[in-house]
């Protein structure tokens, strides 16, 4: 490296910030792994969670003494039954902030409802003027941040839309107060939703929009420096499963591999290079990272490939290294009742995987490559393993008709009463662009709705009709 390049780079100081608002149990990963990856190029940076440091606030403010101390026992380890009770009255809060405050404030979203669906920037710009529950404590703890590392770029990531207005706001403020910093998006919602973007009106807010992940090496372990895990609360509201898995508990977020192995299902983005794009790392590799990270490990894989996923148990366990972890897979044949077994033994305790309609027509035609039989057995084998099991169900599936849901939803309900799966979610069936189903709608037998024209600002779900029928469907 020359010199002077060497020079360009030692000047340059990123601050990597979450915005407003997320699970408040455990960081999302995102700055934690550009936080790995600048550090590893030699790029001076500093993470801060925004959402965390702004929910704590709020609830201090609203809350009084008694937010203090009912955060406090959320964050320890109080029984499950008091930690519901407490998480109650946070919520009860919470809703009032909701109905009398500021109605976009949720717990972990801040007004997703209103981002979820977002076309043009013009509904955004209204929320980002706004003022709302987050706007004081976030520029508080932006302005200390700011004073403290005076950054030469703001890095903000955005993985959902219930942290879209969060990461404008950031990006207002500074635009206002430190115009010279320059400032840069990305993340799963950016990469997801504004590929399509022709407005310009953005840029006003962010110099830069990032797609994808601009981390070129195979695997890297994520840096939690800067990050106080004791920030963090947990917020259950039930016992089952996947209430304990989502809303409770420090998880340290790894990704085994990047991309899906199979990428192949109809409904999904596997257009998109963070699912279509797959490579994966050794089982050395990522077992070094958790050997460095803690005990508690929540995978973010798209589905954890099941060859590597055997290789990481039998990598655990020949450095008998304790731990606890889950993630999503998907019910491949595979995951045989020898290896559900050894991820048992490896600290595996529960999966989330997509059994999607239920019906073996429609899994054959969205190509999800299991039927039901298959599907079935992979879940016996997690149940003898004593790994508990979340399945991801889907309705209004293009051609599926009344009999097939109404068949798909005993099935469900037999697989819960057999022991076989402990909780399950139906979601919409949403037709977005980056799948094969919008690239070939006719062999789904439907048509899609034109995207309007003029200036955009994000899309990811469209409209369509049923291709016999002028009936539109809901969107
Ligand atoms: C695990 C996961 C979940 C989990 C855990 C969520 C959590 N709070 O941690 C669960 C199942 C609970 C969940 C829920 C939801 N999810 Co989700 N989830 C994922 C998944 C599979 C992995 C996320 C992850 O941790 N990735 C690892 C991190 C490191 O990757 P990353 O955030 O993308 O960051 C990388 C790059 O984007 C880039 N980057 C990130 N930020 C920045 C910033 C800058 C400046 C730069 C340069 C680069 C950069 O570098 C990073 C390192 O490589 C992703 C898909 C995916 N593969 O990413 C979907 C995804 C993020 N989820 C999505 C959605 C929509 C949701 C929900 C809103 C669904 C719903 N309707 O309820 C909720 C919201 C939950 C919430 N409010 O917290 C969408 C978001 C896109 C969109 N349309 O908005 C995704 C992309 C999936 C999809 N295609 O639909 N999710
Ligand atoms: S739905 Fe899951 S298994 Fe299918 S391609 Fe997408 S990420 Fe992979």
């Amino acid at each position: 490296m020359s010199s002077k390049a060497a020079s360009s780079k030692a000047k340059r100081r990123v601050l990597l910030l979450t915005p407003p608002l997320l699970q408040p149990n455990t960081p999302y990963p995102a700055t934690m792994y550009l936080k790995a990856h600048l550090d590893s190029i030699g790029v001076k940076c500093e993470q801060v969670d925004l959402s965390i440091k702004v929910v704590r606030d709020i609830l201090a403010q609203f809350g009084g003494n008694e937010a203090e101390e009912i955060l406090e026992l959320l964050s320890s380890d109080a029984p499950i039954e008091s930690k519901i009770e407490a998480a109650n009255w946070v919520s009860d809060l919470a809703s009032g902030i909701c109905a009398e405050v500021d109605e976009g404030f949720g717990f972990s979203r801040y007004s997703e409802y209103l981002c979820a669906s977002l076309r043009d920037f013009k509904e955004l710009a209204k929320l980002i003027r706004k003022r709302g529950v987050i706007d004081e404590p976030l520029e508080k703890h932006l302005f200390l941040a700011v004073q403290k590392f005076r950054p030469t770029e703001v890095w903000v990531t955005c993985p959902f839309p219930g942290t879209l207005v969060g990461a404008f706001k950031i990006a207002s403020y500074l635009s206002k107060n430190f115009p010279n910093i320059k400032r840069v998006i990305g993340g799963g919602y950016v990469s997801t939703e504004l590929r399509h973007m022709t407005d310009k009106r953005p840029y006003k807010f962010f110099d830069e929009f990032v797609f994808d992940s601009p981390i070129k090496v195979p695997f890297i372990a994520p840096s939690y420096d800067g990050i106080d895990m004791q920030e963090y609360f947990d917020m259950p509201t039930e016992t089952d499963l996947v209430s304990r898995l989502w809303c409770s508990g420090r998880w340290k977020k790894l990704q085994m591999a990047n991309g899906c192995y199979w990428h192949k299902c109809a409904f999904c983005d596997v257009r998109l290079s963070y699912i279509g794009k797959f490579s994966m790392p050794t089982p050395g590799e990522i077992v070094d990272a958790m050997e460095g990270l803690g005990d508690k490990f929540h995978f973010v894989d798209e589905a954890m490939p099941p060859t590597l996923v055997r290789g990481v148990c039998e990598e655990i366990l020949r450095r008998n290294f304790t731990c606890t972890w889950w993630g999503n897979v998907r019910f491949d044949a595979a995951f045989t009742p020898e290896l559900t077994k050894l991820m048992a033994k490896a600290g595996c305790i529960a999966v989330t995987g997509g059994l999607e309609c239920a019906c073996d027509r429609l899994l054959k035609l969205m190509n999800k490559g299991i039927t039901l039989k298959s599907a079935e057995k992979v879940l016996k084998a997690f149940k003898a393993s004593k790994i508990g099991v979340h399945a991801y169900l889907m309705y209004d599936f293009p051609t599926e008709t009344k009999r097939e849901f109404s068949e798909a939803k005993k099935y469900v309900q037999s697989l819960v009463s057999r022991g076989l799966v402990s909780t399950y979610y139906w979601h919409r069936f949403g037709l977005t662009v980056h799948s094969p189903i919008y690239a070939a709608p006719e062999q789904f037998k439907i048509e899609v709705e034109p995207i309007p024209k003029g200036r955009l600002f994000a899309l990811n779900e469209v409209g369509y009709r049923k291709a016999s029928s002028r009936k539109a469907t809901k969107k």
